[in-house]
């Protein structure tokens, strides 16, 4: 499944989900003559027994079939951490980054059987500045769905959606862009259905740097119903694409939305004007059966027990997600932190050759590719990274800049270890810090999170809200020890309850605990000496998910009846309120 919702009603699509051939290759090597393995795609190599802790390249294959001649549009959700794709043979793709999707588009592809390879490759080599030996693991493998369509030579590539409160009334405001009118191609018209209103967009002049042409339009959108934690209702907005003088859409591409305000002041949120508390986990995309290929099953069980906890907010830490994720919550009403990926990256990695294009291209994918979720508050650039430095600061700028502009709705944040010396807190609208009182620091977590609001203030961040984007500490899973001992459960347990109640009662506008589930790390680079069993267990379920002693106490602190409690909608699944 590549979407909670159908993406087309007029493009023929197909997921290529399945059992893929599968050869490693060693680190030169072209295309294999033989493939000796099979393996599930969307999958990782990890899974399998003879790769559990390959790093390398490996080629995955089948074959596919085209059911008529034309143009073949591949959609990849996500190939970690490279990807190269081969058709009939022919290198047809380059993509970099394990969490963003891509595209390959293939002109004039005949009807019947082709040959389909993509070479993976999870190495840690200078070229990759973003994967690096981490606290997570860089899986191999292709993660995530890929999906095969026939289009016509003029296409939807994508949709993008904001809604605007304007005196009480919403308004949608609505971007489309269309593949294939460079040149002297046919024109082509754009016709959106959003909650019953159809519109049709305005053409922009010219196409834009990627031979893109964009379609704009706003319009009022009477009778909606607010999407809000309590009540997260969703809308179709359909884009159907006409050949100049057709009466019928040559092609379609959907996104589901909701309608809803966002705004941060010193107070903290206010959704639909509505002031709202973040309480909630960071969570990676890892589990030890599965690796970082996480199928819809186990993240809505994820969903249901940061629900369970008494969660209202996840941060995608430290990458963007599967669409998947981010389209559960916004049908569950969790709030979602989404941020590029970068975790850990001190000056010297952060000023490395192609860290400054790699990390724009991350963003650029980020923000265009995510944009239409309601569940997002707030957009995360470099978690813990050169924020004390000013040689670092043409780079929060750049990506800072390029969220604005693709996304002008949202605010923006970085979660920062600097304290004190952090010098880019002007450039956001959120301020947070990651402080680990009673774990890395002996410090008193009230005085502490009293301190750190000292510290945003000084930074000129009076008017901003601040965030506690992790707070934790070790357990071990098992690990029981009735004095609490640095490691056991109890401590864990202990550190959290004085962590939140600390969050709630200097009154900051939200916490991220830190984190979830257990997740694996790097082997290499020393974390596998700094994390014992190879893992960062500040997890209140292991990865298995089976609950520590922290899970009931968070738990209990966490459902708190002061807090508003969802009650289920008892709307049909699957859903838009409204056909367009
Ligand atoms: C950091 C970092 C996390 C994780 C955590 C820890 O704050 O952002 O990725 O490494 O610390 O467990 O120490």
């Amino acid at each position: 499944m590549l979407r909670l919702f159908d993406l087309h009603q007029v493009r023929p699509l197909v997921e290529l989900e399945g059992l893929w051939d599968f050869e490693p290759l060693a680190d030169e090597a072209g295309l294999p003559r033989r493939y000796r393995f099979k393996l599930a795609v969307p999958g990782t190599w990890e899974s399998h027994p003879a790769f559990a802790t390959y790093r390398g390249r490996g080629a995955y294959r089948r074959l596919v079939t085209v059911p008529e001649d034309g143009t073949v549009r591949l959609y990849f959700y996500g190939v970690s951490h490279t990807a190269d794709v081969y058709w009939d043979g022919q290198h047809v793709g380059h993509h970099y980054d394990a969490h963003t999707g891509f595209p390959v588009v293939l002109p004039a592809v005949g009807k019947g059987q082709h040959e389909l390879i993509v070479i993976a490759d999870n190495r840690f080599t200078e070229q990759s500045t973003l994967h690096i030996p981490n606290d997570y693991y860089t899986y191999g493998g292709i993660t995530r769905p890929i999906s095969l369509a026939t289009v016509p030579k003029t296409f939807l590539e994508s949709v993008r959606f904001t809604a605007v409160e304007n005196g009480g009334r919403w308004e949608a405001e609505v971007a489309a862009a269309v593949q294939g009118l460079g040149g002297d191609a046919v024109d082509a018209r754009v016709v959106v259905s959003l909650a019953g209103e159809r519109t049709e967009l305005t053409s922009d002049p010219g196409p834009d740097e990627h031979q893109l042409r964009w379609y704009r339009g706003r319009f009022p959108c009477p009778g909606i119903k607010p999407w809000s934690p309590a009540d997260p209702v969703l809308y179709l907005l359909s884009a159907e694409l006409f050949e100049f003088g057709g009466i019928r859409p040559v092609d379609d591409l959907r996104e589901r939305v909701g309608f809803r305000t966002v705004e941060w002041d010193r107070e903290g949120l206010r959704i639909n004007g509505e002031p709202t508390r973040v309480e909630g986990f960071n969570r990676h995309e890892d589990h030890p059966a599965v690796g970082s290929a996480v199928p819809l099953s186990l993240m809505i069980r994820d969903l249901e027990l940061l629900r369970d906890l008494g969660a209202n907010a996840v941060r995608t830490s430290h990458y963007p997600n599967d669409e998947r994720f981010l389209d559960a919550c916004d049908e569950l009403g969790i709030l979602v932190w989404e941020e590029h990926h970068a975790r850990g990256l001190d000056l010297e990695r952060m000023l490395r050759p192609g860290f400054r294009e790699q990390i724009a291209k991350a963003t650029r994918e980020m923000v265009s590719q995510h944009q239409t979720h309601p569940a997002i508050i707030v957009w995360g650039v470099f978690n813990e990274c050169a924020s004390d430095q000013e040689a670092a600061r043409p780079l929060y700028r750049q990506c800072i800049g390029i969220i604005r502009s693709l996304d002008p709705s949202r605010s923006v944040t970085y979660a920062s270890h600097r304290r004190d010396r952090d010098r880019f807190l002007d450039l956001v609208d959120v301020i947070a810090f990651n402080l680990y009182p009673g774990w890395y620091t002996d410090e008193d977590p009230a005085d502490l999170f009293r301190t750190a609001r000292r510290w945003a203030d000084a930074a000129g961040g009076e008017s901003k809200p601040l965030i506690i984007s992790e707070m934790g500490a070790d357990g071990f899973y098992g690990v029981r020890q009735a004095d609490g001992g640095y490691g056991s459960e109890e401590r864990q347990a202990e550190v959290l309850a004085a962590d939140i109640k600390a969050a709630r009662s200097v009154g900051v506008a939200g916490f991220f605990v830190w984190q979830f589930a257990d997740c694996r790390v790097s082997a290499e680079d020393g974390w596998g000496l700094r994390r014992p069993t190879g893992q960062n267990v500040k997890g209140v379920v292991d990865g298995y998910r089976r609950p520590k002693a922290a899970y009931r106490v968070v738990r209990s602190l966490l459902s708190d009846p002061s807090r508003q409690v969802r009650e289920p909608s008892g709307r049909p699944s699957g859903t838009e309120v409204q056909p367009g």
